[in-house]
């Protein structure tokens, strides 16, 4: 697939969650460096720009796809020739998604810590690092039931039933407005982020904030599973994530509707930081309040400077 194709993958959707897009687009940038054959510097340099760009706007709200593309670009502007910016991308692409796909295998080992036999866990949307913790403490023996959300509009809540079935772990799917309702069977919330601000506020599927309110009614902890690349160093500038709002047409065909009624599809939601228990990130478990460290240590003061100059 080239680049212009996942790009078009990713808003449309084909290819979705904020980790594999993050990946998707490192190696679409990769194929857009092996793809150009020539040896001049300047218009591979225009040809990486441009996919680049065309990645970071198919999606707004997942800060995984720009720490993505800044990763696989990083050290790009001191290549002197075609040949050493090619390999460039293309080592930094292949230690990206390397990293990545272990990350989600630790979160998986630390996150499983926190599960113990019988206990019932929800989960909202469709998070492949969130599943990876249920599977894996199934994997080791543990009985855990999981309550999955249906996740309207795109009910990714079926991926997610699928998935767990499939892993032989036992799996209702309810939907999104059961939340509050079965809370009481509720020991531990486990879900996904698609981005993860300095002050600690969780960026994700939209209703996550409401399931976030219920657990803390209920006093059930809530936990994000989250690769370090969630995390976001343009929030460290005060910057505010902007909220993907997607087609009406997602939630009902227009035609359906009387004249002058409106609608909203807002496809994200914010969970401020003191309604998440812990985050559990592939280099441990750790307070929302760490977030700012975590951009420091783990993404690297350039990513803070990277950051300011967009
Ligand atoms: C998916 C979603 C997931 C996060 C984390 O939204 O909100 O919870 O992306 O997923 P969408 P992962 O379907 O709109 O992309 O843990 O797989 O990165």
């Amino acid at each position: 697939m080239g680049l212009i194709e996942v790009a078009s993958s990713i808003k449309s959707m084909e290819i979705r969650g904020a980790g594999l897009i993050a990946r998707s687009a490192a190696e679409a940038l990769k194929q857009q460096a092996l793809d150009y054959k020539g040896d001049d510097l300047g218009e591979l340099r225009r040809r990486l720009d441009d996919g680049r760009r065309q990645l970071i706007a198919s999606r707004p709200t997942a800060i995984s796809l720009w720490n993505a593309v800044q990763a696989t670009m990083r050290g790009s502007s001191s290549a002197e020739s075609a040949d050493e910016l090619r390999s460039l991308v293309a080592t930094n692409a292949d230690s990206f998604v390397e990293r990545s796909s272990k990350a989600v295998g630790m979160i998986g080992r630390i996150g499983s810590k926190r599960l113990r036999s019988g206990m019932t866990v929800l989960t909202h949307c469709n998070s492949k690092a969130a599943l990876g913790v249920i599977k894996t403490a199934h994997a080791d023996g543990k009985d855990i039931k999981v309550y999955a959300t249906e996740s309207r509009p795109w009910r990714q809540g079926l991926l997610t039933v699928k998935d767990l079935a499939a892993a032989g772990v036992p799996t209702t799917l309810i939907i999104d407005s059961a939340v509050r309702w079965i809370m009481k069977e509720i020991d531990v919330v486990l879900v996904g982020a698609d981005t993860i601000c300095s002050n600690g506020a969780l960026i994700n599927k939209i209703g996550t904030s409401q399931v976030a309110l219920a657990a803390d009614e209920a006093r059930v902890p809530f936990i994000v599973c989250a690769k370090t690349y969630k995390f976001s160093p343009k929030t460290v500038h005060g910057e505010m994530v902007e909220i993907e709002e997607r087609d009406a047409s997602e939630i009902i065909d227009p035609r359906l509707l009387p004249p002058k009624v409106m609608v909203k599809n807002p496809v994200f939601d914010a969970t401020p930081a003191e309604y998440i228990d812990s985050i559990v990130t592939e280099i441990g478990l750790i307070s929302p309040y760490a977030a700012y460290e975590v951009i420091v240590k783990e993404l690297g003061q350039e990513s803070i400077f990277e950051a300011n100059e967009e």
